[in-house]
């Protein structure tokens, strides 16, 4: 008995979802993140991979099978009226849609993506490490509160301690912008804004201005060398001889 293009047609689709999905969960292998920042950002878009992939692969694969099934039909008829399944994908369009919104939003309420979320006082215990940041055209200042160390262009960190950044800028509008370590904030004239992040791998990251600034803009990038606690606290010590 020959089965109806109607019954074949989700197992079809549905086969070829379970196929790919398997294909690329097998073939991808997460990479370690630099930051607690960067770990929020990329959880977040691997969660939202899982949910769309099926969707699109689903969408793709009937499209093409139904393209195909029915490529010679003269006599194509109207489709009848099924509450139930207008039901069905009405409330499944709107579990999706919540599922986003909630992932999405318990990312910006991690105190480290918006930190005024935890209000200023909270960010900072004894420990943290506190750096005022200084945009103008066209370069980066850093000043570590407490430490009387100022650099250029130049931002070292320690691994696995919190670091409190307040960003303020000399003139126009800027951009603090790391890609590895997940942090981007504009600077805005006569405001204080803020950054917060807790790096976990040493290694050079490069900080861009992610705002067009002027002529110079595109010569408004500096380095974040995250290292060890021990290679730190060298490093001030060199820097408060030098100055
Ligand atoms: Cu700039």
């Amino acid at each position: 008995m020959r089965r109806s293009p109607s019954s074949e047609l989700p197992t079809v689709a549905a086969v070829g979802v379970v196929v790919v999905v398997t294909a690329v969960a097998l073939l991808s292998t997460p990479a370690a993140a630099q930051s607690v920042n960067r770990s929020a950002i990329d959880d977040l878009n691997e969660q939202l991979l899982y949910v769309a992939l099926p969707l699109v692969l689903f969408v793709e694969i009937t499209l093409i099978y139904a393209l195909y099934r029915f490529r010679n039909n003269d006599d194509p008829q109207p489709t009848t009226k099924d509450p139930a399944l207008e039901i069905t994908w009405t409330a499944a369009t709107g579990v999706i849609l919540l599922f986003v919104g909630l992932s999405a939003f318990f990312v910006l309420a991690n105190p480290y993506i918006t930190p005024s979320v935890a209000g200023q006082t909270d960010a900072a215990n004894e420990n943290t490490v506190e750096v005022e940041v200084v945009a103008y055209q066209w370069g980066w200042e850093f000043r570590y509160q407490g430490e009387n160390v100022t650099t250029q262009s130049r931002l070292v960190l320690p691994r696995d301690r919190d670091v409190a950044i307040s960003l303020v800028t000399r003139d126009v509008i800027h951009s603090f912008y790391v890609p590895k370590l997940g942090l981007k904030q504009d600077v805005i004239p006569g405001q204080t804004t803020r950054l917060r992040t807790r790096a976990t791998e040493t290694g050079e990251y490069r900080l861009y201005c992610a705002e067009l600034c002027g002529v110079g803009h595109t010569r408004m990038h500096g380095t974040v060398s995250v290292v060890s606690q021990e290679e730190y606290e060298e490093w001030l010590d060199d820097q408060r001889a030098e100055n």
